[in-house]
C-alpha cells in the first residue's frame, strides 16, 4: 500500500483518538456527517477497501459489506462484536478485529460495583438519603449479603476470569459455566447452565452475544436460580430472556437483578424501570476516559497494521490472519 492512501469508511462517531490517529494514513470518510446516507455511499461503494467501526448500533450486515467489493479489514471497537456478521466476513476473506483485554479490568470493577449495589442496595440507600428520608429512620438493613452466596459465572473468559478473581479476593466461592472447560481455571465446571443455576443464589453473566447464547438465560433458568436468586447481567441484553425475566421479578421467583445492558438499549423496558428493587446501569462496563482511550487506540493501530502490510493484532477467531 505504499504511498497511497487507502480510502477508510468510519461508521459511527468521529471519536477524537480514531480520527487523530487514522487520517494522517488513510482517507477516512465520515458515514455520521452525511446527511443521505445513500448519496454519501454510492460513490464510494469501489473505494472503500476499510471499515472503522466505533460506538455505534448500526449493524454489519452482509448487505452492508457486500456493498463494498474491495473490503479488506474492519476495525470494531468494543470486545463484542455481535453487530458484524464475522462469519460471512470471513467467508469472504475480510478481516474482523475488536478490542479485547484493554478493557477486563474496567469491566470486571464494574461487575462487582454492580453486584455490590444490587445485593446491598446502594442506590436505593443514596436515593433514600437524598429524598431526606434519614432523619426519620435509618434506611432499613439489607436482606441480601455477599457474605452467604456463591456465584455461578456463566462464561470464564478474559473478563470472566478477572470478575472471577475479584470474587474470591471478596471471599465469594465461584463456579462457572461454559460449553467447554477452561484450561488452568480450578472453579468447580458445570456443563450444563440450568445444573449450576440451581446449585448457587447469583449468576454473573459475561458471554459474548449473538445467536449461540440467545436468551439463554430463560425462564427455566431463573426458575432453578429461585426466590433468593440474583441475576448480574454485563453480557448482551439478547443473552437474557426480558419478558421472562421481568415475569420472575415481579412474581419474585427471584430476589433482584442488576443489569448494565438491555435487549434494545438505549431504550430500557418501563417495567423494569419502574421497579425500585432492581439496579440499571446504562451500558457503561468500560466506560472510562482511561479505557476507551485504549479500545480507540486498538481500533487505529489494527488498521494501521494493515495500511502497513502487518498481521493484524487482535482478529476475531472467525477472521484469523491469513497465512
Ligand atoms: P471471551 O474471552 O471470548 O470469553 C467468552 C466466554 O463465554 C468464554 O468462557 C466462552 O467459553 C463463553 N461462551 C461463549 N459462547 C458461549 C455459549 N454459547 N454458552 C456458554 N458459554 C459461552 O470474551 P470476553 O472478552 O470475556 O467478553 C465477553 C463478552 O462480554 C463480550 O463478548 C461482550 O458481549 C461483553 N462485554 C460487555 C461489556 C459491557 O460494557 N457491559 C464490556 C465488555 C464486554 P466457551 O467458548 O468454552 O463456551
Ligand atoms: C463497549 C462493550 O463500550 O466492549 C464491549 O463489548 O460492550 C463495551 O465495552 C460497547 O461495545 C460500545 O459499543
Amino acid at each position: 500500500m505504499a504511498g497511497e492512501k487507502p480510502d477508510v469508511l468510519l461508521v459511527g462517531h468521529k471519536k477524537p483518538v480514531i480520527v487523530a490517529g487514522l487520517e494522517p494514513k488513510v482517507t477516512l470518510h465520515k458515514l455520521i456527517d452525511a446527511p443521505d446516507k445513500e448519496a454519501f455511499l454510492k460513490p464510494l461503494a469501489d473505494k472503500i477497501r476499510a471499515i472503522a467501526v466505533a460506538y455505534t448500533n448500526e449493524r454489519i450486515s452482509p448487505e452492508f459489506m457486500q456493498r463494498f467489493p474491495k473490503l479488506e479489514q474492519i476495525s470494531s471497537f468494543g470486545v463484542g462484536y455481535d453487530h458484524i456478521d464475522a462469519k460471512w466476513a470471513g467467508a469472504h476473506g475480510i478481516t474482523v478485529t475488536n478490542t479485547p483485554k484493554v478493557l477486563d479490568e474496567e469491566v470486571a470493577d464494574t461487575a462487582l460495583g454492580l453486584l455490590l449495589c444490587t445485593v446491598r442496595e446502594f442506590p436505593q440507600a443514596e436515593r433514600y438519603l437524598r429524598a431526606g428520608r434519614w432523619p426519620g429512620a435509618a434506611y432499613p438493613l439489607t436482606n441480601a449479603t455477599l457474605r452467604d452466596r456463591t456465584v455461578g459465572m456463566v462464561g470464564m473468559g478474559r473478563i470472566g476470569k478477572a470478575i472471577a478473581r475479584r470474587l474470591e479476593a471478596f471471599g465469594v466461592p465461584v463456579v462457572y459455566h461454559s460449553r467447554n472447560p477452561q484450561a488452568g481455571v480450578s472453579y468447580k465446571y458445570y456443563p450444563k447452565l440450568v445444573d449450576m443455576a440451581r446449585a448457587v443464589d447469583t449468576l454473573m453473566v459475561i458471554v459474548p452475544g449473538g445467536t449461540s447464547t440467545q436468551n439463554m438465560i430463560n425462564k427455566e433458568v431463573l426458575e432453578a436460580l429461585g426466590p433468593n436468586g440474583i441475576l448480574i447481567n454485563m453480557a448482551r441484553g439478547s443473552v437474557v430472556d426480558e419478558p421472562a425475566l421481568i415475569e420472575a421479578l415481579k412474581a419474585k421467583r427471584i430476589f433482584s437483578a442488576g443489569l448494565d445492558v438491555f435487549v434494545k438499549e438505549p431504550q430500557v423496558s418501563k417495567e423494569l424501570i419502574e421497579m425500585d428493587h432492581v439496579v440499571l446501569f446504562p451500558h457503561l462496563g468500560s466506560g472510562s476516559v482511561y479505557t476507551r482511550k485504549a479500545m480507540d487506540q486498538l481500533v487505529v493501530d489494527n488498521l494501521l497494521a494493515w495500511v502497513g502490510g502487518k498481521p493484524p493484532l487482535t482478529p476475531v477467531p472467525e477472521t484469523p490472519p491469513k497465512k
